[in-house]
């Protein structure tokens, strides 16, 4: 009727990566290169005939375009309802809680979370499944085959109809009925349930909060559950109005990238508590007075204390983590005598284990905690588990993480990001090191050299070739990986960790106390010597 059928030839470029597929917006922006993925996603997931989906992004540059597309798409496929945040704005962790409150079939989530956006910033779409975790890789692969053989996409002509993002209820277009609801009300409620806002609002009163949204979608969430419901002075939130280029800032939640925020942390009047999120809100970076958290001590440090919080007073089933993330939570898993696991880098590995409840909390060593309450990491969520836990037990952060030494022992740890490096010279360092695995066993105090793979427990699929592990008799261990996240170059991540028995010095600076390794690391890849850089772009 009033559905066109647009002819393109594919696009060869658009397999996802580790969360969805992330491109500059110039591409994006390109005559049907957001269609044709789009189509390839309603091919490729399948029965979304008559179906309900939602649909919500980081309001980056290109998400309302890109949300009228698609509703468009949507209405020109029979999918029957798309349930919309206002002014297309959804966080991920609220998407994911949306899909399981409302049983809807699945959703589209635009962002390419911790990268910069703008008009020649980057651009994301990724697409996740009825139990609101992303999709796994049967289905990105599914999508990533069909994209490459498509010859066109279906739209409702744009005669039909707008939907207005910034009007609350229920429209038509077409066939199709779009519901625009408030983005923040059916999470706020949710984290409600799961921690005790009146411990937290008397604590803040004490001792004092900074969050910093970077410019992102966090800032309304923020500012719903810290200055309206916690009763959070005005001043606790920064960089709290979300912009379409973020400030021309990174939205990436690190010390490096949340400049102002460390700067108020290391300032003499610092709040008891700073915490920062990403893009789209899905990780977050605790930091006490003077100390920021490392995330993999912050997964560890909330399974270990996860009893006091009211949404885990039964005590938590397992924990999971990503590879590269430090083994310090698998030390309080064995602890705590329950079951810990080491998955693939992305949160699309943790559904099943959450699904089948064999897993409770899960964490990367990205800025990423995330716990059974929706199915991806979430960044105000780990804020208000912190929160929490420092009311309920009245310590500070650095008393925290130093009490957690004193009981675990420490698991030093950093991340070194050589950025947009030539992705010939980046393979070339990659495989040359695959290819010296077994010479490098037993030499060097090595252990164990592979490349990972991982079987899951639930239904034994199996991922190949998901970084480079080199394990070192004494618990040190060193780890490289290729981004999948990055719309420029390759990006080569070295991991570097290095436990401490709880008996030894568990106060130094990482990178002190990883000094050896790092010098080992150069010795072994030669990330330096090969790509001809002098240093990494990002320390963490
Ligand atoms: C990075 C992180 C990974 C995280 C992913 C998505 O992936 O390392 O832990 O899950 O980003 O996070 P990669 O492949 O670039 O290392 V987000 O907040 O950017 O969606
Ligand atoms: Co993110």
């Amino acid at each position: 009727l009033q559905v066109s059928h647009i002819d393109c030839p594919p696009f060869m470029d658009q397999r996802p990566g580790t969360s969805g597929l992330r491109k500059k917006v110039t591409r994006f922006a390109e005559p049907h290169y957001l269609a044709m993925f789009v189509q390839a996603i309603f091919d490729g997931v399948g029965d979304l005939k008559g179906s309900t989906i939602a649909l919500g992004g980081d309001g980056r540059y290109f998400n309302r375009e890109a949300s009228a597309i698609i509703l468009r798409m949507a209405a020109a496929h029979g999918i029957a309802k798309v349930v919309v945040g206002k002014g297309g704005i959804l966080s991920t962790p609220a998407v994911s809680n949306i899909i399981r409150q409302r049983q809807l079939k699945g959703g589209i989530v635009l962002s390419a979370s911790h990268n910069p956006g703008g008009p020649d910033g980057d651009f994301g779409i990724k697409y996740n499944v009825a139990n609101g975790g992303p999709a796994p890789e049967s289905v990105t692969e599914a999508i990533f085959a069909l994209s490459q053989r498509l010859s066109g996409y279906d739209i409702l002509d744009a005669q039909a109809g707008t939907i207005d993002l910034d009007k609350i209820g229920t429209q038509r277009l077409g066939a199709l009925t779009v519901e625009v609801i408030d983005p923040v009300a059916d999470y706020a409620a949710l984290m409600e349930k799961l921690f005790d806002f009146a411990r937290m609002r008397s604590w803040i009163k004490q001792n004092g909060v900074l969050f910093d949204a970077m410019h992102a979608v966090t800032g309304p969430y923020a500012e719903e559950i810290f200055i309206k419901r916690l009763g959070a002075p005005a001043g606790s939130i920064m960089n709290f109005v979300p912009k379409p280029d973020f400030g021309n800032h990174h939205p990436d939640p690190n010390p490096a990238h949340a400049e102002a925020l460390m700067a108020a942390m290391w300032a003499s009047d610092a709040p008891a508590l700073g915490a920062a999120s990403d893009g789209d809100g899905d990780r977050n970076m605790i930091v006490g007075p003077k100390l920021a958290v490392t995330p993999s001590d912050s997964l560890a440090v909330l399974a270990a204390n996860a009893k006091l919080i009211p949404g885990y007073a039964k005590g938590i089933s397992g924990v999971a983590r990503s590879m590269p993330t430090s083994r310090a939570a698998d030390v309080v898993a064995a602890e705590l005598g329950i079951e810990s696991f080491e998955t693939p880098t992305g949160w699309k590995f943790f559904g099943n284990l959450l699904d089948a409840g064999r897993v409770t909390l899960c964490g990367e060593e990205s800025y990423g905690t995330g716990s059974d309450h929706v199915r991806e990491k979430d960044g105000l969520w780990a804020v208000l588990f912190w929160l929490d836990l420092l009311a309920a037990t009245g310590e500070t952060v650095p008393a925290i993480l130093d009490a957690h030494w004193r009981r675990f022992g420490r698991h030093y740890y950093s991340r070194h990001d050589y950025e947009a490096v030539d992705s010939a010279k980046a393979n070339d360092i990659m495989n040359g090191l695959r290819q010296r695995l077994q010479d490098l066993k037993g030499r060097g105090g090595i252990e164990l050299a592979d490349d990972f793979r991982y079987q899951d427990p639930i239904d034994n699929s199996i991922s190949e070739k998901q970084g480079v592990r080199l394990v070192f008799g004494n618990g040190g261990r060193l780890v490289l990986r290729l981004s999948g996240t990055g719309t420029e170059g390759a990006t080569l991540r070295l991991y570097i960790e290095r436990f401490e028995p709880r008996t030894g010095n568990l106060q130094l600076d990482a990178q002190v106390a990883l000094a050896d390794l790092i010098a080992q690391a150069e010795d072994i890849i030669g990330i330096k010597r090969l790509s001809g850089r002098a240093q990494p772009d990002v320390v963490t």
